[in-house]
Parts: structure tokens; C-alpha cells; sequence
């Protein structure tokens, strides 16, 4: 390994915050380059959970870097209750740099992601209600905030009372909600501000030079491909880019320097908030799939939608982000189903389907086409060798390799750090 990028293969909560600590190992430095707060990724080390939204999953490693780049939205207050939360812990994190040009998250942002939200009515996108969409809204329209000058307090007070005197016409005449003064927002973030300068640093300048001296660097994407503001089924998506380029553009780096792609894939497929899911299975064993992963959502709490691996999805997201190898996890929730399946390709009309459409009205006619393999019934939380998963589970992997046309490499059996299989 040299700079890998790791990305989430369907719609998020493959368990990429594992995969992450687990290659974290080989890693010099673990870089978060896209999202916000929305994302939660859960780390379970030595039998202690951890479950992190903004820091990467690299922390704890005590000897890693740990970065936050530009693409990334923060939160400030989210930011500083993950640092003391580690730090209560007795977790480091002093190898914390964080780009100056990253975006600011405030609390206008939120209240107008709840108002939006509201507005849709029926069409709502189920978003997580952090203000990851206002922000980066903010990040286009040029009016953004941006880590570099909330630790400039002249300059913050500045470009707080201008988006304010815009933000506060928005709440009050569009959505008939409350405005904001400046001095509700203004002293806190003065404080966040102290709290977070001594972390600001150019991630670009020291990702680059890591890469320069031979360093592993490993891309720590967040949310999934089929969440991508321009590949995920629009308009049911996050507002950032959790494909594999955006690393280059969330780190400030070239993709000369991009050695190899991962794709976290779970062994079934999951999704939380709205938006089409052809694979979704809405009866028992549905429920019993979100009852065996645990599938609530790690920052939110709501119940994750559950349903078959879709291979369809599988091949486009390693076409997108050019994947190299897959990291499957949570193959131990499907120990004993008596029969899984796996979609192959989608029917509409009378039509066989096998590249994910660009329109949710063509994939509202779609209908999975699934094949049928026997499930096993031993317990798999405890297999660390390959050739000692029962023979259906290495069947079913060797499925889904052929169907995605991307190699397994990491077999993930259980949360923990240690019940991680290796292939190659
Ligand atoms: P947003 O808040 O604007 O990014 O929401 C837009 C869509 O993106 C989805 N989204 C996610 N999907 C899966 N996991 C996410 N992180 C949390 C988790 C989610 C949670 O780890 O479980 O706790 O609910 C995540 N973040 C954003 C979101 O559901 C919308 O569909
Ligand atoms: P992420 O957003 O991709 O990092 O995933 P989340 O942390 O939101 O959700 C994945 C959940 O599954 C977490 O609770 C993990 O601890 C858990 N998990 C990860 N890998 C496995 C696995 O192989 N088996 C089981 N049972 N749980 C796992
Ligand atoms: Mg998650």
C-alpha cells in the first residue's frame, strides 16, 4: 500500500470506519476528504466502541496523522465533543491537522436543512438534519465561511453579519422560522475558534510531502457512491461527492498520486432516508437482516432499510470509482439464512437491465432478477483463514466477485478489529 482510496460501494454504512482502522495499521496517515457530521463510522478496537463522524478512523492509532481536508464540512461543536469524548477515553489526538480551507457548518445551516426538509413534504430526502446541504449550498453560491476565517476573528465577525443579513431574510420571509443576531452565534464560535486554531494546518502541503518521502496514505471516504451528488440517484442524495476522484479534490491532491481503490461493500445492501432501493426487502426477513446487523444509523438512530446484494450496483460503483478490490463485511449477519440471494440484473418491461439507470423513473420499472445460492449455518465470527469459512460463504464470495468483476480481498465477520479475514 502507498495511498489508497476507500470508498463506500452502495449507499453508505458498509462499514467503512472499521475497513479504515483496520488498514489504518499500514497506514502513515488517514485523510477524511469529503461529508460532514452526517457520517458515522463505527470503530470497535480491544472490545471498546467508538463511533465517529468527523475525525477519521485512523485515531486510534497513536502514532498515525490524522487529516481533515478542504472537501469536508465541519461542524466546529461536533468537531471539539469528538475531541474531548477521545480524550476522556485516553485517546490521542494531537496528530489532528485540519485544512483551513475546509467549510464551516452553522447553526443557520441546520435550521434551513430541518425547513427545507419540511418543505418537501412527501419528497423529502430523509437527509441526516446536520446542515451538510446548506453548507455546501453556501460552499457554491461563494458565500461560505471556511475554517481559515473562523480562527480570524475580525474576519469571522465580518462574513458572519453579511450571510446572516441574507440567511435571516431566507428563514424569516421563506420558511417563517426565527432569525438569527449575531451575538446567539458569535461568541461560541469565538470559543470553537480557540479551541480548533492550533489544529489548522494546509492539508494539501502535508499530504503531498507524505506522499513525496514514500508515506502510506489512506482515503477515508464517507456516505457511498450511490449517494453522490452526481452519481447517486438524484436528487436522493448527500450533497458532497463520496466517489474516489473527490479525494484528489478533498485532500488537494493530484490523481498521479492515487495508487489503489477500495470499495467497502456489505454482504447484503442497506440504505437510510428516501430514494429508490431496488433490492429492498420490506417483510420479516428484512426486519430479521436489520435485527442481526444492527442496522440503525450510527449518527441518527433511525432504522436502516435492508435488503439483497444488488450486483448491479456492485459493478457500477467499480466502474465509477475504478475499483481494485472489494472489502466485503457483515457476512456473518447472513449465517443462518437458509437461501440468499443475489440480484444480477434488473427486468423492466421486458428488458434485462445491467447498468444502473441514470432516472428514477426508469428504475421505479426496474425489478431485480435474482439467483438463489444455499446459505450456511456455522457461526463465522471466530474464522480468521479464508479456506475456513464454510464452503457456501466462500461460494457466495466467489459470487460476488464474478458478478461485480472486482476481486475480495478483506472478508469482515464481526465489528471487531481482530474478526477481519485477508486474502491476498
Ligand atoms: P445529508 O444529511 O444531506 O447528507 O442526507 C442526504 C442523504 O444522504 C444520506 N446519508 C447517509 N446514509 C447513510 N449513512 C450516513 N451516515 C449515518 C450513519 C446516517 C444516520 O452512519 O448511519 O445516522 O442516519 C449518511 N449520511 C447521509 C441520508 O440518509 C440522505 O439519504
Ligand atoms: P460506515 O459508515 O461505513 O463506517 O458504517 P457504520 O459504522 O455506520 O455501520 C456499520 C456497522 O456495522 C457498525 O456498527 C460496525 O461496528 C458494524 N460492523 C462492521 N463490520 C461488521 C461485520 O463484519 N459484522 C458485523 N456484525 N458488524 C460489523
Ligand atoms: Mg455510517
Amino acid at each position: 500500500m502507498s495511498t489508497v482510496v476507500l470508498v463506500g460501494s452502495q449507499w453508505g454504512d458498509e462499514g467503512k470506519g472499521k475497513v479504515t482502522d483496520f488498514l489504518a495499521e499500514q497506514a502513515d496517515l488517514v485523510v477524511r476528504y469529503q461529508g460532514g457530521n452526517n457520517a458515522g463510522h463505527t470503530v470497535v478496537a480491544d472490545g471498546r466502541e467508538f463511533k465517529l463522524h468527523l475525525i477519521p478512523s485512523g485515531i486510534l492509532h497513536p502514532e498515525k496523522q490524522c487529516l481533515i481536508g478542504n472537501g469536508v464540512v465541519i461542524d466546529p461543536a461536533v468537531l471539539i465533543g469528538e475531541l474531548e469524548d477521545l480524550a476522556a477515553r485516553g485517546i490521542n489526538t494531537d496528530n489532528l491537522r485540519i485544512s483551513p480551507r475546509a467549510h464551516v457548518i452553522l447553526p443557520y445551516h441546520q435550521r434551513l436543512d430541518r425547513c427545507e426538509e419540511e418543505t418537501r413534504g412527501e419528497r423529502k430526502i430523509g437527509t441526516t438534519c446536520r446542515g451538510i446541504g446548506p453548507a455546501y449550498t453556501d460552499k457554491t453560491s461563494r458565500v461560505g465561511i471556511r475554517m481559515a476565517e473562523l480562527v480570524d476573528e475580525e474576519e469571522f465577525s465580518v462574513c458572519l453579519a453579511r450571510n446572516l443579513e441574507e440567511k435571516n431574510r431566507l428563514l424569516s420571509r421563506v420558511y417563517g422560522s426565527e432569525e438569527y443576531r449575531p451575538d446567539e452565534i458569535l461568541p461560541a464560535y469565538r470559543e470553537y475558534a480557540r479551541r480548533l486554531k492550533p489544529y489548522v494546518a494546509d492539508v494539501s502541503i502535508i499530504v503531498n510531502a507524505a506522499v513525496e518521502q514514500g508515506k502510506r496514505v489512506l482515503f477515508e471516504g464517507a456516505q457511498g457512491t450511490l449517494l453522490d451528488l452526481d452519481h447517486g440517484t438524484y436528487p436522493y442524495v448527500t450533497s458532497s461527492h463520496p466517489v474516489a476522484a473527490a479525494a484528489c479534490l478533498g485532500a488537494g491532491i493530484g490523481p498521479t498520486r492515487i495508487n489503489r481503490v477500495a470499495g467497502v461493500a456489505k454482504a447484503y445492501v442497506t440504505r437510510v432516508g428516501e430514494g429508490p432501493f431496488p433490492t429492498e426487502l420490506k417483510d420479516s426477513l428484512g426486519d430479521h437482516i436489520r435485527r442481526q446487523g444492527g442496522e440503525f444509523g450510527t449518527t441518527t438512530g433511525r432504522p436502516r432499510r435492508c435488503g439483497w446484494f444488488d450486483a448491479v450496483v456492485a459493478r457500477y460503483a467499480a466502474r465509477i470509482n475504478g475499483l481494485d478490490y472489494l472489502a466485503v463485511t457483515k457476512l456473518d449477519v447472513l449465517t443462518g439464512l437458509e437461501t440468499l440471494r443475489i440480484c444480477t440484473a434488473y427486468r423492466h418491461d421486458s428488458d434485462i437491465i445491467r447498468e444502473f439507470p441514470p432516472t428514477l423513473k426508469e428504475l421505479a420499472g426496474c425489478e431485480p432478477v435474482y439467483e438463489e445460492l444455499p446459505g450456511w449455518a456455522e457461526d463465522i465470527g471466530g474464522v480468521r483463514r479464508y479456506a475456513d469459512l464454510p464452503a457456501n460463504a466462500r461460494r457466495y464470495l466467489e459470487r460476488l466477485t464474478e458478478l461485480s468483476g472486482v476481486p475480495v480481498a478483506i472478508v469482515s465477520v464481526g465489528p471487531g478489529r481482530e474478526q477481519t479475514i485477508m486474502l491476498r
